[in-house]
This record gives C-alpha cells, sequence and structure tokens, in this order.
C-alpha cells in the first residue's frame, strides 16, 4: 500500500469509453490494495452540480468543482479517477494547476465521433443529429483534444483491458504503483 496518490483524469467524447475504462482501472487498482474513489456523471451531476447544465460557462464551472473535490480525495491518500467529457483545454489545465506536480495524470480517451455515434449506448447522438440536444458535444459543440497528455488511449483501436493496460504500465513506470 506504498503508493502516491494522484487525479486520474479521463477527457474524451460522450461513447469514447471513460467510464467504462475508469470502472476496470478501478477493480485492477483494488486488486493491488490501492484505494480509490471515482467520479463521475452519476454521482457529481445528480448531486453537487445538480443545477449546471451544458452551457460552455456551466462545463466550466462543472469541471472546475470537480477538480477542487478531487484535489481534496488526492489530500486524503485516494487514487482519483474523475471521467467527465471536459471539452475545453482551459479547464483541464486550471485543474492541473490545482494539484502538485505529478499529481495529475490526463488520459485522453480518443475515440473518433465517427466510432462514439456507432456505439451510441442512450440514443444521445441520434438526439443531437435530430435536432432534440443542442449543443452536444461533437456534434454542435467542440471537443478540444489535449495536447500533451499524459496518456492517450485509442479506444478505436484498443480493447477494453489493453486500455487499462496502457495506464496501469505508466503508472508503474513513473512510480506511482
Ligand atoms: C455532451 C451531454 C450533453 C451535451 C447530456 N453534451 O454519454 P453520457 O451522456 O453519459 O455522457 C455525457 C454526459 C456529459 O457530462 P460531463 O459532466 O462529462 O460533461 S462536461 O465535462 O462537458 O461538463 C452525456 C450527457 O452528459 N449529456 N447533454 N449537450 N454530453
Amino acid at each position: 500500500n506504498n503508493h502516491k496518490s494522484a487525479v486520474i483524469w479521463f477527457t474524451g467524447l460522450s461513447g469514447s469509453g471513460k467510464s467504462t475504462i475508469s470502472v476496470e482501472l478501478e477493480k485492477e487498482l483494488h486488486s493491488m490494495g490501492v484505494c480509490t474513489y471515482r467520479l463521475d456523471g452519476d454521482n457529481i451531476r445528480h448531486g453537487l452540480n445538480k443545477n449546471l447544465g451544458f452551457s460552455p460557462e456551466d462545463r466550466q464551472e462543472n469541471i472546475r468543482r470537480i477538480g477542487e473535490v478531487s484535489k481534496l480525495m488526492v489530500d486524503a491518500g485516494l487514487f482519483t479517477l474523475s471521467a467527465f467529457i471536459s471539452p475545453y483545454r482551459e479547464d483541464r489545465d486550471e485543474v492541473r494547476k490545482l494539484v502538485e506536480d505529478g499529481e495529475f495524470i490526463e488520459v485522453f480517451v480518443d475515440a473518433s465521433v465517427e466510432t462514439c455515434e456507432s456505439r451510441d449506448p442512450k440514443g444521445l447522438y441520434k438526439k443531437a443529429r435530430a435536432g432534440e440536444i443542442k449543443g452536444f458535444t461533437g456534434i454542435d459543440a467542440p471537443y478540444e483534444a489535449p495536447v500533451n497528455p499524459e496518456i492517450t488511449v485509442d479506444t478505436d483501436n484498443l480493447s477494453l483491458e489493453e486500455s487499462v493496460e496502457a495506464i496501469v504500465t505508466y503508472l508503474k513506470k513513473k512510480g506511482y504503483l
């Protein structure tokens, strides 16, 4: 149980695989005796951030609050897995600045809009195409890909297991685990 804590920040389009990968990574970390906490839309957007929508301003405030919570979790010694679209580079960089050097590990979950749209597990892309959801990331709202992420997982081509493995390998190589 001798590890440095950090926030593993997953960014990517809806349907890119952020949540799925974070759930599997968490299982892997637990099997190694690492304490974690996972933040995602289910436990944040229905509670702490239930007054926020999807305008650029609300997304910025969403990410700011999640960044502050992530910092608290890291201070508590937890590996914090945060999975949010976080489409704006500047907002992600603000979170990076909030924590100590080496405590922010940005994971770009890289899948093309075409791939995400073909998965469309909740039918949201279909609704966005039909104009029933306005300002949907990747359709009529921007997604700014990271320029220098610590890790990129290309989920167009990697399996879930391979994606998790790539992150674990990074964490070991950098001495987090
Ligand atoms: C993008 C939206 C939108 C719009 C609702 N744009 O696949 P999901 O359903 O579960 O993931 C998406 C989630 C995005 O919330 P985040 O907090 O991660 O977004 S951000 O970081 O940009 O603040 C999607 C659903 O909410 N959703 N409307 N317009 N995704």
